[in-house]
């Protein structure tokens, strides 16, 4: 051990924004007056309004959490055959296609966002190809002029999976008003949250309109079920939560922003440790810091500071690894072969998430930091 004292508590890789009880408490007794508890209530309605303006999208639809979201795009789209997506993400966005009996197809990624590469797209693309899904890694955008300039040469869709882009703009352009559905997380270790619950975000109202049925099992009206839908609401509470939790999240990424800045300023330099910056052009929203270690050149591999960290009741996560690429359900499809995935097989190697949220002290990331630094000199 070095000489930094352990935390008495443990602090893990996120902690969840929580809305003001007692604000909290006057919107149920409001859903407790009215008894509407789901099914596209009051609460509900009144908060896809308010995150379409937020987001500057034009049409956005409520579901129960991202990855049902996620599976209603490619249903709401009509996607068949096979879908190029990025293995360096959450299990939701393969399994996402997995559930719609699409087949992934998993393209590597770049060095500097781990987003998808772009270059390495067209290669890919079969007969069977119907659709693109890249993913906005840890809230870095997508080349996105270039995916959908392939995407409209060869007659596909795009579903972008913005699980970690609440907020994030691009040029002036919300995230949201990319390709023809984007898809948000509202999970409750999201920058925003409603607990459980995500959001799809269109240009197009058919498409809405199409997303809001299918959340409803296909039901268009009393007598009459268009096709075979799901249950994919949210309910009023977690609507609730999600209307109080808007007014604080702009204050949260801009917290997140000056520790973003610290840990880069007390890590820069030591050998080692790298991570991203700030792009160019780019509204970041920080949800993650993560950092890459090179073991050769820090001492000691990114696995063995992962278990080290927890000594000092550091709680660090390996976001992503395996990549989905190595789960038992993809690991023989000739896309996931480690020769096509170079760049996502090193990066997965490397990568290390430290806790980051909006009510951390300056002192908690002095402290890590020492704590890092201390476990290098070992
Ligand atoms: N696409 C992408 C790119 C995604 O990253 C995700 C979700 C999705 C799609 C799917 O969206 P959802 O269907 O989930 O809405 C977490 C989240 O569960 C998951 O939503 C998220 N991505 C993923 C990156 O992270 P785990 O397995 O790492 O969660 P867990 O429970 O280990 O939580 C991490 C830490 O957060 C814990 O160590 C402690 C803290 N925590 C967590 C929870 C749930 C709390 O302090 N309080 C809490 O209530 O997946």
């Amino acid at each position: 051990m070095s000489t930094v004292e352990p935390f008495a508590r443990p602090v893990y890789v996120t902690a969840p924004l929580l809305p003001d009880l007692t604000e909290l408490k006057a919107m149920l007794e409001a859903i407790w007056e009215n008894r509407q508890l789901t099914n596209n209530g009051k609460m509900a309605r009144l908060l896809e309004r308010e995150l379409a303006a937020f987001l500057r999208v034009q049409h956005l639809s409520l579901f129960s959490n991202g990855t049902t979201a996620l599976q209603l795009a490619c249903r709401v789209l009509r996607l068949h055959g096979e879908v190029i997506t990025t293995p360096f993400t959450f299990a939701a966005t393969s399994h996402a296609l997995y559930w719609n009996g699409l087949k992934p197809v998993f393209c590597d990624i770049e060095e500097e966002t781990f987003t998808m590469d772009p270059q390495k797209i067209e290669d890919l693309i079969s007969p069977e190809t119907t659709a693109i899904m890249p993913v906005h890694v840890f809230g870095n955008p997508c080349r996105t002029e270039e995916i959908e300039g392939i995407a409209q040469k060869h007659g596909l869709k795009v579903i972008y999976d913005a699980a970690h882009a609440f907020g994030v703009e691009v040029g002036g352009k919300p995230i949201g008003a990319f390709g023809d559905i984007s898809a948000f997380s509202f999970h409750a270790t999201k920058i925003y949250h409603t607990i459980e619950g995500g959001a799809l975000a269109f240009n197009n109202p058919y498409l809405k309109e199409r997303a809001d049925a299918l959340r409803n099992f296909g039901i268009k009206s009393e007598e009459s079920v268009t096709e075979p839908g799901i249950n994919g609401k949210l309910n009023e509470i977690q609507a609730a939560i999600g209307l109080l939790l808007l007014k604080s999240v702009p204050i949260e990424i801009e917290r997140r922003k000056e520790i973003t800045y610290l840990y880069r300023n007390l890590l820069q330099g030591v050998p080692g440790i790298s991570f991203g910056k700030d792009l160019e052009g780019v509204t970041h929203n920080y949800p993650y810091f993560v950092i890459q270690i090179n073991g050769e050149e820090f001492g000691i591999t990114r696995d063995q500071l992962h278990e080290k960290l927890k000594e000092y009741n550091i709680f660090t996560r390996k976001y992503f690894y395996p990549l989905c690429s190595h789960f038992p359900c993809y690991r023989n499809l000739p896309s996931a072969d480690k020769h096509n995935l170079p760049v996502a097989e090193r990066i997965a190697e490397q990568v290390l998430s430290l806790p980051l949220y909006g009510s951390m002290e300056n002192e908690d990331v002095e402290k890590i930091c020492d704590i890092i630094k201390s476990l290098r000199d070992m």
